[in-house]
């Protein structure tokens, strides 16, 4: 844990006209290490130092963010939303570089925002979906070309398999107290790699990705509206089946990502619902026939991913996920692939409501 005085020596780096009085630690992401920091003038930001383990192409990643920053900028009499703003450094970058080699970033917090780790009603899972949705629309004009893919095969799942495969075979874990799981990546393991197929193929055009959109990444008002895309971390060019699948994943589930009572973990169809009709407003008309096609199958392949992801951390002895127990990432793993049983009971309703608003 930082002090104020370590934040006080990061902060002066960066182009605000007074000091840090006041912070805390903003818990959420399972990467990244966040401050909320107040100063004397009663100004709020966001500090962010980024995981150079995680993200190893860094000087990539502030890139992609930087040019996605400066093109809100560059159109925000068009946008509805308020969007994610860089304070630059005083060498005129938006990236601060530590004596110990840390990287930075400081940006403006958007007043009297509000987080949610599981939706609260249809309400605000509507907002949601407007959101995510306005966000692909606002980003199909900016080139794919000029973002780097900063984690290389990000969401491939023969990349993933691949990795969760090694994991296995090297771990300490007693895997017989996990073959329920493993029979479920193994049963699911075929399906699952049909949208990385597609996009192998070029079947799928590229846009420009959020990829990690799940609820916790929009900022509400006190009112439920929402406020703001953020977490630009991971930009990158991608399919549209990588945020919409994430999103239902995060935003129709029951449950939180690590809730460990998986009796609770369902997906629910009324948000299911609210979703498809918050997003298809800005989407429906940019997505293409294979695009639509392919949403329902993107919701159980992104659910896979990531309780896929977790798993392997956890064979690997948690060393990419931040865990608060040793057994958290093995909890998210059960916690998805619950979750993921669920989605697939659901499927003929799923298929339904979903051509109910993307129907051309
Ligand atoms: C990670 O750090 P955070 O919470 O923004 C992860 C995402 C996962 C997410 C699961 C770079 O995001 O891919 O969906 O956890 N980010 C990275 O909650 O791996
Ligand atoms: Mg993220």
């Amino acid at each position: 844990m930082v002090d104020l005085k370590t934040i006080n020596r990061i902060a002066k780096n960066f182009k605000i006209d007074s000091e840090c009085v006041s912070f805390s630690e903003l818990q959420s992401g399972h990467i990244n290490d966040t401050y909320l920091i107040c100063t004397s003038t009663n100004k709020k930001f966001v500090l962010q130092k980024i995981n150079t383990t995680v993200f190893k192409n860094v000087i990539a990643v502030i890139n992609n963010k930087q040019i996605l920053s400066d093109y809100f900028k560059s159109i925000t009499t068009s946008l509805n939303y308020q969007f994610v703003v860089f304070i630059e450094t005083n060498s005129n970058s938006i990236v601060y570089i530590d004596p110990n080699n840390s990287y930075w970033n400081l940006m403006i917090y958007i007043p009297n925002s509000h987080t949610f780790d599981v939706a609260q009603n249809t309400e605000m899972v509507f907002e949601a979906g407007k959101l995510y949705g306005d966000f692909l629309l606002q980003t199909s004009d900016v080139l794919t070309t000029d973002f780097k893919e900063t984690i290389l095969d990000f969401h491939s799942m023969p990349m993933r398999l691949g990795q969760f495969d090694t994991a296995l075979e090297n771990t300490k874990i007693d895997i017989k107290l996990i073959n329920e799981l493993l029979n479920i990546v193994f049963n699911y393991r075929e399906e699952m790699c049909i949208i990385s197929q597609l996009k192998a193929e070029n079947k799928m055009p590229l846009r420009v990705t959020h990829n990690d959109t799940k609820l916790s990444n929009i900022l509400f008002d006190k009112n439920g509206n929402g406020l703001a895309v953020i977490d630009l971390d991971t930009i990158m060019p991608g399919i549209v089946h990588f945020d919409f699948g994430d999103s239902i994943r995060s935003i129709c589930s029951t449950a939180k990502e690590d809730e460990q009572n998986l009796d609770l973990v369902e997906i629910n169809l009324d948000f299911y619902e609210a979703y498809c009709k918050g997003y298809s407003i800005y989407t429906k008309t940019v997505l293409s026939e294979l695009e639509i096609t392919y949403l329902p199958l993107s919701i159980k392949t992104m659910i896979y991913i990531m309780g896929l992801r977790f798993l392997t951390d956890y064979l690997n002895g948690n060393i990419y996920y931040k865990v608060n127990h040793p057994e958290q990432n093995l909890d998210r793993a059960k916690n998805q692939f619950k979750l993921l049983k669920s989605v697939d009971s659901n499927h003929k309703q799923i298929q339904e409501i979903t051509s109910l608003y993307f129907a051309k």
